[in-house]
């Protein structure tokens, strides 16, 4: 089993507050040791994702974290990303694995604990669980499962888990509670009046 941080940044540069830029937010995140981030701007084609892509690399590369791309293999292979992450419309994970090889990472996007078995027989190193609570980043996800749903799921999973959608540093000890391996954001870090602190928040929520 791979050795996973406790904490999965995921991006959308469009919720970056308007005065700050997303390169440079994303920086002092890495800095502060965010290990593990997933490029998930899922409005870019492949053209348009690639470039900026290259410059996470880079960045990702610099303060060694793991870097996984949303849904693209085709992008995670042109950039040598860590992986890459799937979503219900993605490829399935045997066909990614064929496709970017053993030593990659995938993670997939789950909802509930059949979505987790089915991840983890096709071969996914670790799932998002989620949303566990009401997520300010967008309706769109649906309905919270809630922490109940959550431990369920920690309780019989063979692979990491991480719980996503509305973790908050207050909520993220019932997260851990629950059983979850990890927390996976978007706002509670990208969103944060000082990223790196709210890092740190975390960080010492999760890992009490
Ligand atoms: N999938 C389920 S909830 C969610 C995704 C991508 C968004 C989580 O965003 P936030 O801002 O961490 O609540």
């Amino acid at each position: 089993m791979p050795d996973l941080p406790s904490i999965y940044l995921i991006t959308d540069r469009k919720q970056i507050p308007q005065d700050k830029h997303f390169l440079r937010v994303l920086e002092e995140l890495l800095a502060a040791g965010v290990g593990m981030l997933q490029l998930r701007e899922k409005d870019l084609s492949a053209a348009e994702l690639l470039p900026l892509a290259l410059q996470v690399r880079r960045l990702t590369n610099k303060y060694s974290c793991r870097m996984l791309i949303n849904d693209r293999i085709d992008v995670a292979l042109a950039v040598d990303a860590d992986g890459v992450h799937l979503g219900g419309h993605s490829l399935p994970p045997t066909i990614a694995r064929m496709l970017i090889g053993p030593d990659k990472l995938i993670g997939a996007s789950t909802h509930n604990i059949d979505e987790v078995f089915a991840a983890t027989d096709q071969g996914a190193d670790f799932v998002t669980f989620g949303p566990v609570f009401h997520t300010p980043s967008k309706a769109a996800y649906g309905e919270p499962v809630g922490l109940e749903k959550l431990q369920q799921a920690c309780h019989q999973k063979t692979i990491p888990i991480y719980g996503l959608g509305g973790i908050k540093p207050e909520n993220t000890p019932d997260v851990k509670q629950a059983g979850a391996d990890g927390i996976a954001m978007i706002s509670g870090l990208l969103c944060a009046d000082s990223p790196s602190s709210s890092y740190h928040q975390f960080l010492k929520n999760f890992d009490f």
